[in-house]
């Protein structure tokens, strides 16, 4: 086997990228021309007084979104239409020329402070893809407006968690494709956002490869450094002639990251994954779609997977015509936050007691998976096999386990499981692959014992663990 490991078990997060894990799941809203013609895709000839809400509230968008647990929310600023949601000086074609606040609003502005009020992070969409303006295939000058927008956008709106881009590279109204200067982008996002990560076609964040909700079963952190290049994303992105695409998955790589995957690479990078995935069939609002909205069952799947697998989750909820957020979506957003309140209620962990088959040193001790800081515990360097053992105490009844890998020093648990003591014998209760960021082990029954042991059973140098909690489902709550 390839030493190739090894090399990909020295790369780290920035703290950018730390920073945006930490944000977990968040809102898309998809809002623009498209939710007033019905369309998916908009051609960019609507005329700017199509775009008519007529009950617009963004804090009723920052308080369904806050309601389900979510720390943020992305908005589409511009779509492939080119339609602009704030008043944007180098183009006629936005909110300015429309009946929206008597083309005094700016929807951006309300939703950033919406989201400042209710402390949600605040990220935009911007699509290079633009179906309106005449520049758009021209080169240079599409570049320079794509720029002025990025300006406006960066430093009018405060501090921003993410700037999100997609690959989609269409014709534009003549009838020609741009080339995109991407790293003169990165470079003005650099320069005014240094803090916000760029994701998808971009360097900080991958995009998960499909967008039905479904993850891998190892989803590393650690991958070639390739998959950021611009145009593999963009090969491997959404295609104008190709809508049955959001739905499958059918052509997602299925491993990236393991021993074998990487075994001829020598190039890595930190580059961990997003789930973008919507709450109906759709991205923008459709009527026909009000009895299409994801159950409970199927978003608390999607969140296990996404969350629970060392990915973050971006669940699009697209407001309506009004510019609300519309009831069946908002109640099942808040319904969903009650779930996950249910389900992760107390940490059973606390005044826990834990100990490990070695210590690095004094200040690595296994004890620190018990304390909410940056703490952690990690193995003698030779220990191929580390366990750590968690004792309640008491015999504690939990159904689910979270455990986090310290990332600051790198992803390099291969593979673990835990299991439960059962008089003097461990019994397995479950088999795992990765921890990285987080990994949720969700049970299908109610286990009742004293201790918990976490076997490493494979790992790439260093076995880290930053924090381990236990939970019981509140069936009450
Ligand atoms: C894609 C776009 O083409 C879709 O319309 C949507 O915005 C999705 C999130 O990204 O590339």
């Amino acid at each position: 086997m390839s030493d190739s490991y090894k090399i990909a078990a020295k790369v780290v997060p920035s703290e950018r990228q730390l920073k945006w894990q930490e944000v977990e799941f968040y809102a898309f809203c998809h809002f623009g021309m498209n939710t007033f013609t019905g369309k998916e895709w908009g051609d960019g000839q609507t005329p700017p007084e199509v775009f008519h809400p007529t009950d617009f509230d963004a804090e009723q968008w920052a308080k369904a979104v806050k309601s389900a647990g979510m720390r943020g929310l992305i908005l589409t600023c511009k779509h492939h239409d080119g339609f602009c949601l704030w008043p944007s000086a180098y183009t006629e074609y936005s909110v300015k020329n429309s009946p929206f606040r008597d083309g005094q609003g700016d929807v951006v502005r309300e939703v950033a402070d919406a989201c400042k009020k209710y402390g949600l992070k605040f990220g935009v969409y911007l699509s290079p893809w633009d179906r309106h303006e005449p520049t758009y295939g021209q080169g240079e000058p599409y570049n320079t407006y794509y720029k002025n927008q990025l300006r406006e956008l960066l430093t009018n709106y405060g501090e921003l968690f993410c700037i999100w881009l997609d690959g989609a590279c269409g014709e534009g109204k003549n009838g020609k494709k741009q080339k995109y200067d991407w790293q003169s982008y990165y470079a003005v996002m650099r320069e005014l956002q240094p803090n916000a990560a760029i994701c998808v076609s971009g360097p900080d964040v991958r995009w998960i490869g499909n967008e039905a909700g479904v993850c891998r079963k190892a989803e590393w952190s650690v991958v070639p450094s390739w998959l950021s290049i611009n145009e593999y994303v963009a090969e491997h992105s959404q295609k104008a002639d190709d809508k049955k695409f959001a739905k499958t998955h059918n052509a997602m790589v299925l491993d990236l990251g393991s021993r074998k995957a990487i075994a001829n690479e020598t190039d890595f990078i930190w580059y961990p994954a997003e789930v973008d995935v919507s709450i109906r069939p759709g991205w923008f609002y459709h009527a026909a779609e009000d009895g299409k909205v994801k159950s409970l069952d199927k978003l608390y799947k999607i969140y296990l997977n996404s969350v629970g697998g060392n990915a973050s989750l971006l669940l699009n909820i697209p407001p309506d015509k009004t510019g609300r957020i519309p009831q069946v979506d908002a109640l099942t957003l808040d319904a969903f936050g009650r779930m996950l309140g249910r389900e992760f209620p107390v940490d059973l962990l606390q005044g826990a007691r834990a100990c490990a088959t070695s210590e690095l040193d004094s200040e690595h001790s296994a004890s620190s998976v018990l304390e909410e800081n940056t703490s952690f515990w990690q193995s003698a360097l030779d220990e191929e096999c580390p366990e750590l053992v968690l004792d309640f105490g008491t015999e504690t009844a939990f159904d689910s386990l979270i455990l986090q890998e310290n990332i600051r020093t790198g992803q390099q648990i291969e593979a673990f499981d835990v299991a439960i003591q059962k008089g003097n014998r461990w019994k397995r209760i479950g088999k795992y692959t990765i921890i990285g960021y987080k990994r949720i082990c969700r049970f299908k029954k109610t286990y009742r014992t004293r201790k918990i042991r976490i076997r490493i059973r494979s790992h790439r140098g260093m076995a880290t663990i930053l924090r381990v909690s236990a939970y019981k489902r509140n069936e009450l709550a």
